[in-house]
C-alpha cells in the first residue's frame, strides 16, 4: 500500500494557538484525509517546539518554570486539534526523552563524520529570532524581523558545515522542480544558495547562557541550537534512529514525507534541513509545501493590535465545517489571504447556503414530495442528463488533480461547477411541471440524476468537511463507507452509486444563511446621545442619585446568576493611551495565566496611565472579548464612582485569585 506522511511545523509554546497555526494544521489534516480517500496509508504529524531562549523568557514573564509553562501551552495545542476536526496520528514535544536521545544521535553522527567543528564566532544575536545576524543583514542596525537592536556576542561554538552541501542542494532543487513549491518559494530558496557562499550554521549555545535545550553528546557545556533540535522532529517522531534499518518501523514505512510550513520558515526548511539530511546520509523529504500568511483585514495579526483570531471561537461561531471550507477556499495556496467576519460570512452564504445547501434542500424535499423519500429508478436518461453527469465526472477528476497539486482553492472552484450546474438543471428541468403533467418516469430520472451527482460531490468533500460530507451522504441514503483506491475509481467512473428504493432524508438544512456582522460599536465610539430632559419624577431621581454616587438598588438576582461572574485579582503590568480613542486606556493585566490579558477601558479621563502600572485590580475575566476602536478587550476592570471621581477596586491577594 502506498504511504503518505504529512507534517506541520511544531509550534512554539510562547503563545496560544491562533488562526495561522490552525490553518497549517487543518491543511495537513485535509491532506491526510485526501490521501486516505485515494486509498493510501496516510499519517499526519504535529507537535510543539519547546526549547530555547524565547520559551525561557515567556515562562519567566508568566512566573513559571519552563517545564510547567511548556506543559500548559503544549496541552492547549494538543487539546485544540480534535476540536477543529483534526485527527493527528502523532503529537511530538521536543522535551520528550525519546526525541532528545534521537537529536543527540543525529548530532553525534554529523560530528563523527567531521561535519561539525568548534570555532570562535562573533555576531549580532537577536533573542526573538534565536539567531545571529551579520552586519549586512541588519536594517539600520536593527533585526529586520523584530526591529530591536541585537546584542553583539562573541563566543566559542560548534558549527555545522552547511556550506559543504551548498552545490549539492542547489543541483537537487534544479533537478526536482517541485521539491519546494509553489514556484516562488523554490526561486527564493535558489536565490539563498546562489547569492555567495552559504555560511556554516552555528548549532550550539553555551550553557552559561542557556540551559533549556538538549545537551550536545560530545560537549556537556553546550546545548543544541533550537532549530537543529526542532527540524529533527520530522524523523524522530517516526522513531528514528531506532527504525533506520528495520523494514517494519514507522521510519521505514513513512519516510521520506512531506512538509507543510508558512513562508516565515522557508530558510530552515529549504536550506538547513535538507543539508542536515544530506550530511546524515538520509533521504530528503519529498516536498516542502509553503503557504502564505493570514492577515486580518489586510493587517498582520499581532497581540499588540489585539486582532489575533481565536480559531476555536471562529469555528464555534460559523460552524466547524464551514470554517474549514472557508480557509481552504479563500487562501490561494502560497499567497497571503485576508480574514474577516464579513469575508467568511459572504463566502458561507454564497457557496454553502446558496449553492450547496440550497441544492440539497430543494432536491431532497422534492424527492420527499414526489417519491415519499425513496430513491427513484434511473430510467432512460436524456441528453441533458448525460451532459450533467459528464460535467460532474470531468470536474471531479479535475478536483482530484488540483488537490494533489496543493491548489485547494482552484480544486473547490472546480467542484462547484457541477453544483451550480445542478441548480441550473433543476430550474431547466422544472420537476414541478413534470409532476403536474404526470410524467412520473421522467421526473424520477431527473431526481435520480441529481441525487447521484450530489452523492459524488458529497463524497469528494470529505477531506475538507468530514462531518458535513458524512451527513450529506447519509441524507442521500448511502452512509459513509470505507475508502479505497477502487472505491474512488468507481465513483469517478460509474453513474449509479445509490440504491433504488433506499431512503433519503426528507429535508436538509446544513448550511443556513448567516447575517452579515455589524461592526461592534464600542461604547466610547458611539455618538453621545442628546441629553433629553428627565421624563418623569422617577427618572429625575435616578439621575440625581447617580450624580451623588448613590445608585438606586437594582432588582434582585439569583445567587446562581452572580456565580456566573468570574472575578479575578490581577496586576497591571503595562498601561498606555489608546492610539485612536481619547477616552480609552490599554492595559496588560497579569491574571496568573500564561499570558497577560489586554484590557481596554474607558477611564482615561480619570487616571494617568503611568500611575496605574503595578496596581492590583479586580477584573471580570469571563466576558467575551470585544473590539474597542480596533483593540480587543479581554475583560473589564472594576471601578467605583462617587462624586464624579473614579476609584479602582483593589485587593491585596495574589494574581488569579478568584473574588467571590
Ligand atoms: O516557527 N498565517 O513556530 P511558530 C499562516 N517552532 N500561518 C501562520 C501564521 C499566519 N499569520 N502565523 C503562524 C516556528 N503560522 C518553529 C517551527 S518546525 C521544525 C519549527 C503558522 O509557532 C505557519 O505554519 O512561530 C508558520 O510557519 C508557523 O505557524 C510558525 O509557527
Amino acid at each position: 500500500m502506498k504511504t503518505y506522511y504529512i507534517t506541520t511545523p511544531i509550534y512554539y509554546v510562547n503563545a496560544r494557538p491562533h488562526l495561522g497555526h490552525a490553518y497549517s494544521t487543518i491543511v495537513a489534516d485535509t491532506l491526510k484525509r485526501f490521501h486516505t480517500m485515494l486509498g493510501e496509508d496516510a499519517r499526519m504529524q504535529t507537535g510543539t517546539d519547546e526549547h530555547g531562549d524565547k520559551i525561557v523568557k515567556a515562562a519567566a514573564a508568566a512566573g513559571m518554570t519552563p517545564q510547567a509553562f511548556t506543559d500548559n501551552i503544549s496541552g492547549a495545542f494538543r487539546e485544540l486539534w480534535p476540536q477543529l476536526g483534526i485527527e493527528a496520528d502523532g503529537f511530538i514535544r521536543t522535551t520528550d526523552p525519546t526525541h532528545k536521545k534521537a537529536v543527540q544521535a543525529l548530532l553525534q553522527r554529523l560530528y563523527d563524520k567531521g561535519d561539525i567543528y568548534f570555532s570562535e564566532y562573533g555576531g549580532h544575536y537577536c533573542y526573538g529570532c534565536e539567531r545571529f545576524y551579520t552586519e549586512k543583514e541588519l536594517v539600520d542596525g536593527l533585526c529586520p524581523q523584530h526591529l530591536t537592536r541585537p546584542e553583539y556576542i562573541s563566543e566559542k561554538n560548534y558549527f555545522f558545515k552547511m556550506s559543504k552541501y551548498q552545490d549539492k542542494l542547489r543541483q537537487y532543487i534544479l533537478d526536482n522542480p517541485d521539491f519546494i513549491r509553489p514556484e516562488r518559494y523554490r526561486s527564493e530558496a535558489l536565490a539563498m544558495l546562489e547569492g555567495g557562499v552559504l555560511e556554516d550554521l552555528c548549532i550550539s549555545r553555551p550553557k552559561s547562557r542557556l540551559t533549556w535545550g538538549i545537551e550536545l553528546p560530545f560537549d556537556k557545556d553546550y546545548v543544541s541550537y533550537v532549530w537543529f533540535d526542532a527540524l529533527s522532529n520530522y524523523i524522530t517522531a517516526l522513531g528514528w534512529p531506532e527504525g533506520e534499518g528495520d523494514a517494519g518501523s514507522l521510519y521505514q514505512k513513512y519516510w521520506p514525507g512531506e512538509h507543510l510550513v508558512a513562508k516565515d520558515i522557508l530558510k530552515p526548511h529549504g536550506i538547513f534541513w535538507p543539508t542536515m539530511l544530506m550530511a546524515a546520509d538520509l533521504p530528503l523529504y519529498r516536498h516542502l509545501n509553503v503557504h502564505g500568511y493570514w492577515l486580518v483585514r489586510d493587517t498582520k495579526m499581532s497581540k499588540s493590535l489585539g486582532n489575533v483570531v481565536d480559531p476555536l471561537r471562529a469555528a464555534e461561531h460559523f460552524g466547524l465545517d464551514a470554517f474549514r471550507y472557508f480557509l481552504l477556499r479563500e487562501m490561494n495556496f502560497g499567497s497571503d489571504a485576508s480574514y474577516s467576519a464579513e469575508a467568511i460570512t459572504t463566502r458561507i452564504n454564497a457557496d454553502l447556503a446558496n449553492d450547496l445547501g440550497n441544492l440539497f434542500s430543494r432536491v431532497l424535499s422534492m424527492n420527499a414530495k414526489y417519491f415519499q423519500s425513496k430513491i427513484p429508478p434511473l430510467g432512460d436518461p436524456s441528453e441533458a442528463d448525460d451532459a450533467l453527469c459528464e460535467l460532474t465526472d470531468a470536474s471531479a477528476a479535475n478536483y482530484v488533480q488540483l488537490f494533489g497539486d496543493m491548489r485547494f482553492s482552484q480544486a473547490l472552484d472546480a467542484l462547484w461547477t457541477p453544483i451550480r450546474a445542478m441548480n441550473k438543471y433543476v430550474d431547466e428541468q422544472a420537476p414541478w411541471t413534470l409532476a403536474k403533467a404526470g410524467q412520473t418516469e421522467r421526473l424520477g430520472c431527473v431526481l435520480r440524476t441529481l441525487l447521484e451527482n450530489m452523492y459524488k460531490v458529497a463524497y469528494l468533500l470529505w477531506p475538507i468537511m468530514p462531518t458535513a460530507s458524512a451527513t450529506l451522504q447519509s441524507q442521500l441514503g448511502r452512509p459513509l463507507g470505507a475508502f479505497s483506491e477502487a472505491a474512488l475509481n468507481d465513483l469517478l467512473k460509474y453513474r449509479a452509486h445509490l440504491r433504488t428504493g433506499a431512503d433519503t432524508a426528507p429535508a436538509s438544512n446544513l448550511f443556513p444563511r448567516l447575517e452579515l456582522p455589524k461592526e461592534e460599536a464600542p461604547e466610547a465610539a458611539k455618538p453621545k446621545k442628546e441629553k433629553k430632559p428627565a421624563q418623569n419624577k422617577a427618572e429625575q431621581t435616578k439621575s440625581e442619585q447617580k450624580k451623588s454616587g448613590q445608585e438606586a438598588p437594582k432588582a434582585a438576582i439569583e445567587l446562581a446568576d452572580f456565580q456566573k461572574l468570574d472575578l479575578r485579582v490581577g496586576t497591571i503590568l503595562a498601561a498606555e493611551k489608546h492610539p485612536s480613542a481619547d477616552r480609552l486606556l490599554r492595559f496588560d493585566v497579569d491574571l496568573g495565566e500564561p499570558q497577560p490579558r489586554q484590557i481596554v477601558s474607558g477611564i482615561a479621563a480619570f487616571f494617568r496611565p503611568e500611575d496605574l502600572v503595578g496596581r492590583k485590580v479586580v477584573v471580570v475575566a469571563n466576558l467575551p472579548p470585544r473590539p474597542l476602536r480596533g483593540l480587543e478587550s479581554q475583560g473589564m476592570i472594576l471601578t467605583a464612582e462617587a462624586d464624579g471621581k473614579l476609584d479602582l477596586l483593589t485587593v491585596n491577594a495574589p494574581n488569579g485569585a478568584p473574588v467571590a
